[in-house]
């Protein structure tokens, strides 16, 4: 049986920089590499650029042990373990360009004997078809030569070290041995359960798990559309589907933001386009639900060229510091393209110019002047606000809340007029109930031709 003892980990990013530490943690002598010339300086004076407690202690201590470093340049290891970034491009189509270029790095330090592992989220094939044809072109081939794997991770932001070693994992092998040796590795630092199976299953595995959120994510914003329709509380229907044993609905929102679930189903889409309209539909539908809550904010508060709309949270999720890929840049975008200014709120985002936009800590600054407010993200900092000085900051008084956290009533008391994502009535649950079934027959029509 092989003791691997060295490990090159390439890209150290939000995934690979704190499995790196892990691994060094867990005794192995790690070699971080990084095309980022402050990460890799950063990483070896101990230091990491990410905010979670624990990631930052784990690295100082790794890096303090000597288990740890960092270089732009690969060096000879038993394992090397692929973390960059697959981004999707403009045409839907996974970009592996980083992929490709860290695997062409590496290869001239592969030796025969060596364990190389991808867990970059990729299309199905890429374990065997890009890393292996390139580790082929420098002669070494998979299965005989060296043992390939592809082990996806799935780790929530905010928790990425808890994650990491409690989740259970997929490790998925080229051959039955490479699966083996790369659990071997994995059970090092994780606690949670290690199934082996091949590259092919953690490859479509991997893509299954966020396409299900994703399409489930679309059900939610599906009723919350109907709910606003039917004028009834979608999140009350929810919950109470949700008291079924067998149904477990998520929670509508303005859109789906991150770098993994609006990504990854488009990785099965190219790969099978004449099987995933489902998840085609699920994209659009999520993509949308900002843009449909800023059309109701614009129609209810007449919202003009020129006017100024506040958008709070620019995190693409709560509790977190990350904004990339947020639907709150999509509306943004919409506003801009309508002509009505934005200013944009976090309180965790690190203030600055992110998509041509300027993100501001301070919430009375982005209130200031403001025609209308759209509450985007649910940080817990925004569920307690009291409404009454935010209302004295805003020429206006509408609020638009795209994640039902606010106290509907005491905002309403305190002169808001509050518009709620998923639920029809405009203002008081006195006001009349809108028209229901009102739709022509074609509509149905059409949309049983499958061309609504
Ligand atoms: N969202 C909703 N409604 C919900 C849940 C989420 O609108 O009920 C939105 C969030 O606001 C956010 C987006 O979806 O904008 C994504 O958030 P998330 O918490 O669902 O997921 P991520 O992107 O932070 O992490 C996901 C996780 N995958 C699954 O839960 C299946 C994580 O376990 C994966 O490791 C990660 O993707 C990844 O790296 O692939």
């Amino acid at each position: 049986m092989n003791r691997d003892t060295t490990i090159c980990i390439s890209g150290l990013g939000y995934v690979g920089l704190p499995t790196a530490a892990l691994l060094a943690r867990s005794g192995f002598d790690v070699l971080g590499i990084d095309i980022n010339e402050r990460t890799v300086a950063e990483l070896n004076r101990g230091r990491t650029i990410y905010q979670e407690q624990c990631l930052i202690e784990l690295v100082g201590d790794a890096v303090g042990s000597g288990r740890l470093r960092a270089s732009h340049v690969p060096a000879s290891a038993d394992i090397f373990i692929i973390c960059v970034p697959t981004p999707v491009t403009d045409g839907g189509r996974a970009d592996l360009s980083a992929v490709r270029a860290a695997t062409e790095t590496i290869a001239p330090h592969v030796k025969p004997g060596n364990l190389v592992i991808l867990e970059s989220t990729s299309p199905t094939g890429t374990t065997r078809h890009v890393i292996g044809e390139i580790l082929i072109q420098h002669g070494l081939q998979p299965g005989v030569d060296v043992d390939l794997c592809y082990c996806p991770e799935r780790v929530l932001p905010g928790d990425t070290v808890g994650e990491l070693e409690r989740n259970s994992r997929v490790i998925g092998g080229f051959t039955v041995e490479a699966a083996d040796r790369a659990a071997r590795m994995y059970a090092t630092f994780c606690t949670g359960e290690l199934r082996t199976t091949t590259d092919l299953v953690a490859e479509m595995c991997k893509l299954m798990e966020n396409s299900f959120r994703d399409v489930n994510i679309a059900i939610a914003n599906t009723f919350a559309q109907i709910g606003e329709e039917l004028g009834v509380d979608a999140w009350e229907a929810i919950r109470m589907a949700n008291l079924h044993p067998r149904v477990d609905i998520l929670q509508p929102g303005p859109g789906v933001g991150g770098h993994c679930i609006p990504v990854d189903p488009w990785f099965l889409i190219e790969s099978f386009p004449h099987k995933t309209q489902l998840l085609v539909d699920a994209r659009r539908i999520n993509d949308h639900q900002g843009r449909r809550l800023l059309d109701r904010l614009q129609s209810a508060a007449g919202l003009q060229t020129g006017d100024t709309v506040a958008l709070l949270g620019v995190a693409y999720k709560a509790d977190i510091d990350d904004p990339r890929d947020s639907p709150t840049f999509l509306v943004a975008e919409e506003c801009r393209n309508r002509g009505i200014k934005v200013r944009l709120h976090d309180p965790l985002v690190v203030a600055g110019e992110y998509n041509g936009f300027t993100v501001e800590n301070d919430l009375n600054v982005a209130l200031d002047g403001a025609d209308a407010a759209m509450l985007l993200t649910d940080h817990t900092a925004y569920h307690g606000l009291d409404p009454e000085p935010l209302l004295r900051q805003m020429r206006g008084q509408w609020i638009a809340d795209g994640r039902c956290v606010l106290d509907r009533e005491r905002y309403i008391d305190a002169g808001f007029r509050v518009l709620t994502l998923g639920i029809g009535l405009a203002e008081k649950w006195t006001e009349p109930v809108p028209v229901i079934n009102s739709h022509a027959e074609s509509d149905l029509v059409e949309a049983l031709a499958g061309t609504h």
